[in-house]
């Protein structure tokens, strides 16, 4: 029952007119508009600060096809639930109709999305993250093949706060939270729950992954795609500013969160990055660790939970030594110990990614770019060495399976405790997980020349607690490893995880890491990786039946040459 219905073209006028509506009511704070033209703050409510993935449903009519790791509700129950909080949420609100494309507007591999909300602050970042407004009902024409995404602020409250996914009629409703992943729904709802769903009925692969091109010194560009975990270091290794410059090693990027691969007419897999901005992490970000980022952020960009200092200008943790004087914090109120962090853990930049220095040629290429190596990754303050390359796809699939990670204020919940999360797609993935694995398998099988598979730990951290590995840009230096391992240049001891490199074959000059630093970063400990292969065997007993025989075999294998190589312990 909303008050006026706008329907969004997403036209810079509309964005104007917008903006000067958020400012009036508040929603908006405008930033300090020599240094940060056309940026904005926004405060999201502080009940309301990350995704909630307790609150996220898969909705189908069996629960084993939700599985083990999602929540699930069947169809009706969810829809019987969550109608009332529907029901007059707009009264005195306008609703927006916005129909966005997920990928380039002309390739063959891009979907429509069509979301009504109650939020222009919504809008606003829908604008940013994709082809939204006019391109995207022209390209839909008279087709009725889109996605739906209903919305609504609801009243905020957590208690009334549902995140539902309906893949067997691909349908999104989300009220009750105006953050993120829970509000922009074409984001995680879409171009991963409601995708991955589709794309495994469809023979493609939607994933929680970045897509970056390294270049190397005679121009070559060959790319790869990386799965994090939320908040652990997709943004920062897709926009890096490389270490290896000098010898004419560069990242270009594609794409920083998700991306869409398909197998394409040559046997290869190519990715298409499904949006067009970056929602990125701020804490942390600094013209050392993310130089393309810190020079694109300063004009169209929403920040979302930052502080703000006295000048008007957006503030986090890890921007800059201390915090300066007169800061607000991202509540609104003067930052003292009480208050404090002054920013969000989880606050936000929403930057358009056609404004960062590193964005690829082929950024928008409708056939997307051939993808020569997958990278699975997590935040592990031990046991995981830096780099270690599986022995083919099957084992590949096997480590992006039992990939564990600590947990990072991206979602709500404890922050630092490990949990499995396959491939990053525990609070992603649309469907049975065990049915994702099988999926994985069989694209395996489909691909001529199925990309390598590796595994990285930038957060290792020695016994002073600080973390071994200096990260950001200096993680060109694994790529190139990899890079050289594809083309067959580079030496790799064999362990019973996979192939390590050896301190020699990594690229390390004009770092100063100490020969013992560098064997503790490629350390395989056998008794750890017991320890580990127990926790990998009680996650797939989850599974039951539904999970692939061939994992079973790796991990039998996995824990067969472990015996051979361990010391055992009493
Ligand atoms: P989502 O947007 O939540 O999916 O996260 P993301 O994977 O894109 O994570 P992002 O790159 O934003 O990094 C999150 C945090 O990890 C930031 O605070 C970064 O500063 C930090 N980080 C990223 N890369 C590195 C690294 O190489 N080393 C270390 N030590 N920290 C890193
Ligand atoms: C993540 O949590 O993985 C994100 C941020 O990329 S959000 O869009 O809020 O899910
Ligand atoms: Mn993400």
């Amino acid at each position: 029952m909303p008050s006026k219905i706008v329907w969004c073209d997403g036209s810079e006028q509309e964005n104007e007119r917008l903006a000067e509506e958020m400012l009036r009511d508040g929603t908006f704070i405008s930033l300090n508009e020599q240094t940060y033209p056309s940026c904005y703050l926004h405060r999201s409510n502080p009940n309301d600060v990350a995704r909630t993935e307790g609150l996220t449903f898969i909705c189908t009519s069996q629960k084993t096809d939700a599985g083990p790791t999602n929540n699930w509700m069947s169809p009706e129950e969810a829809k019987a639930k969550v109608r009332p909080l529907f029901e007059g949420a707009m009264k005195g609100r306008t609703m927006y109709v916005v129909p966005y494309i997920l990928g380039p507007s002309d390739s063959p591999y891009s979907k429509i999305g069509v979301e009504i909300t109650d939020s222009a602050y919504v809008v606003a970042n829908m604008r940013i993250m994709s082809r939204m407004g006019k391109v995207a009902l022209e390209r839909l024409g008279n087709s009725e093949d889109f996605v739906p995404g209903l919305h609504s602020l609801g009243d905020l409250q957590p208690d009334r706060r549902f995140i539902l996914h309906f893949p067997e009629e691909k349908l999104i409703w989300s009220v009750g939270s105006g953050y993120g992943g829970n509000a922009l729904l074409g984001k995680k709802c879409f171009a991963l729950r409601i995708a991955s769903a589709m794309a495994r009925g469809q023979g493609w692969m939607a994933e929680h992954m970045l897509i970056l091109g390294l270049e190397d010194p005679s121009g070559k560009v060959t790319y790869m795609a990386a799965a994090f975990p939320s908040a652990c270091g997709k943004t920062n290794l897709a926009m890096m500013v490389s270490a290896l410059e000098g010898q004419g090693y560069r990242v270009w990027t594609i794409g920083d969160d998700i991306a869409w691969m398909h197998v394409g007419s040559d046997g290869t897999l190519r990715a298409i990055n499904p949006e067009t901005g970056f929602f990125g992490v701020a804490p942390g970000t600094n013209e050392r660790t993310n130089p393309n980022i810190m020079d694109a952020l300063h004009k169209n960009t929403i920040f979302t939970n930052v502080a703000l200092t006295s000048s008007g200008e957006p503030w986090w943790e890890g921007l800059n030594g201390t915090a300066p004087k007169g800061i607000t914090t991202w509540k609104g109120e003067s930052l003292s110990s009480k208050t404090a962090p002054a920013a969000h853990p989880n606050s936000r930049y929403t930057v358009p990614a056609s404004q960062s220095p590193s964005i690829s040629s082929h950024f928008g290429d409708p056939q997307g770019v051939p993808i020569s190596a997958l990278i699975f990754g997590g935040r592990r303050a031990m046991v995981a060495p830096l780099v270690y390359e599986s022995q083919n796809w099957q084992h590949g699939v096997f480590v992006g399976s039992i990939m564990a990670s600590e947990t990072t204020a991206a979602a709500t919940g404890a922050v630092g405790v490990t949990r499995r999360d396959p491939m990053a797609m525990l609070p992603f993935c649309g469907y049975n997980m065990a049915d994702y694995f099988a999926h994985w398998l069989e694209m395996g099988a489909k691909l001529k020349n199925p990309p390598r598979i590796y595994h990285v730990n930038w957060f290792r951290r020695g016994e002073d607690g600080k973390f071994l590995w200096p990260g950001y840009g200096e993680n060109v230096r694994v790529l190139k490893w990899m890079l050289d391992r594809i083309e067959r240049r580079a030496d790799a001891t064999e362990t019973a995880i996979g192939n390590v490199p050896t301190p020699e074959s990594l690229t390390l000059d004009g770092l100063s890491l100490s020969s013992q630093t560098i064997r503790e970063l490629l350390r395989v400990d056998p008794n750890a990786w017991a320890e580990e292969s127990q926790a990998m065997g009680k996650f797939y007993e989850k599974f039951g039946k539904r999970l692939p025989e061939p994992l079973h075999q790796e991990h039998q294998a996995l824990d067969a040459r472990l015996q051979q190589s361990s010391i055992p312990v009493k």
